[in-house]
């Protein structure tokens, strides 16, 4: 049975999503996992004589004014590799993952390989900031491997990092098991929405990157003309904002802030349409989430997002900022029944045909194979 450490980040994000799910179908295909991370990754709510948690501890010294976290990530990181004899480390971000994980390579008396998944956020923010860019391409240098979610990240990363490393696209996947369209009517009398409602879904961390204020526009748009409901899940830094300007547009009545929500594909199953608006985007895994749930999606035309949405068959791809096009194409949907219905199916029918959990775990499972040889 091969060995292999997983970390990520274990709070709520896409990456931790799809390095926990990982994790789990590794379990079930003879792998035994390893989980080094911070605190128990929130997706893992199994039990699994195949998975082991290790959790990295903090130790609070007076003389550190801020505690090493990448430092005692490393140590356990060795510590774990030794012990356990792990083949494969597999790290989800480059910074600080893969720098930790290089640091615990040259530490561990035990020879592993490192695996690099890259998520997005690394190259298209910290990229950008002088300090990170030198530590971010070592990280991806002296991977042994190196992985991206899209062939739109693989680009930004060599266009903006200049890296020699080859990387490889493999996609992000969806469990399809919880992730399908299920009879939750009931939910929409809950949430007090008219039968005659059609349902606009927006899900995310409410950063910045996520141009809130764009879904907010579109949706006031759609609304002029059709009765319709927004409905909001997910917590962050620009929720207030998004508040204010619901209110500023007299739309308190028909928009749900639900906040931090765990059955997300329920909420899916009550939806018509999901909008991701992002000036940035690895991936978009919600756009994944909600093709497996029969959704069409309407995003921005920006990283991997036009690889995940087929443009005209699935959903639409709009540029960054424009609310106007993104309403048009959306009342074109939502007054053609046919039309949204047809979406709707080739959605879930594109999620199996090209990002099913199948696929993309042989597909991982080749990559480790391949470095064991
Ligand atoms: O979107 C976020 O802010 C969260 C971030 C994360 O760490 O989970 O998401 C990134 O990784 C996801 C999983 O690969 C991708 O689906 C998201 O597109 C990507 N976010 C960005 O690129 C902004």
């Amino acid at each position: 049975m091969k060995k292999i450490g997983i970390t990520c980040y274990p709070t709520v994000g896409g990456s931790g999503i799809i390095a926990t799910e990982l994790g789990k179908l590794l379990a079930q295909q003879n792998y035994e996992v390893h989980f080094i991370t911070s605190s128990l990754p929130f997706r893992l709510d199994c039990i699994n004589p195949n998975i082991y948690y290790h959790e990295v501890t903090l130790t609070h010294y007076p003389v550190f004014q801020y505690p090493p976290y990448d430092l005692a990530l490393a140590a356990k990181m060795a510590e774990v590799i030794e012990r356990e004899e792990l083949d494969i480390l597999h790290v989800h971000y480059a910074m600080p993952h893969a720098i930790s994980a290089i640091l615990a390579r040259d530490l561990a008396s035990h020879d592993v390989k490192i695996v690099t998944t890259l998520h997005g956020t690394d190259i298209t923010v910290l990229g950008f900031d002088k300090l990170f860019k030198r530590m971010i391409t070592y990280g991806i240098e002296n991977s042994d491997a190196v992985t991206a979610v899209s062939q739109g990240l693989v680009n930004q990363t060599k266009n903006h990092l200049h890296v020699k490393k080859d990387i490889e696209v493999i996609y992000n996947f969806v469990n399809e098991a919880d992730y399908q369209k299920k009879e939750r009517t009931f939910l929409k009398e809950h949430y007090q929405i008219k039968p005659n409602e059609k349902v606009i879904i927006h899900i995310s961390n409410f950063r910045k990157v996520k141009r809130i204020g764009d879904v907010i526009d579109t949706f006031a748009n759609i609304n002029q003309s059709i009765p319709s409901k927004l409905i909001f899940a997910g917590d962050g830094p620009e929720l207030q904002t998004a508040m204010e300007q619901v209110k500023k547009l007299q739309l308190e009545d028909q928009v749900i802030f639900l906040g931090k929500q765990k059955n997300i594909s329920e909420l899916l199953s009550i939806a018509d349409l999901k909008l991701l608006m992002s000036e940035q985007e690895s991936f978009g895994l919600v756009l994944l989430e909600a093709m497996a749930c029969e959704v069409a999606t309407i995003g921005t035309d920006v990283g991997g997002i036009p690889e995940v949405i087929k443009d005209g068959e699935t959903g639409y791809i709009v540029d960054v900022g424009d609310a106007e096009r993104a309403s048009e194409l959306a009342l074109r949907l939502l007054n053609d029944e046919e039309l949204l219905e047809r979406f709707s199916k080739q959605a879930r029918r594109r999620m199996e045909e090209n990002f099913s959990s199948d696929t993309i775990i042989s597909q991982y499972i080749q990559l480790y194979e391949r470095l064991l040889r």
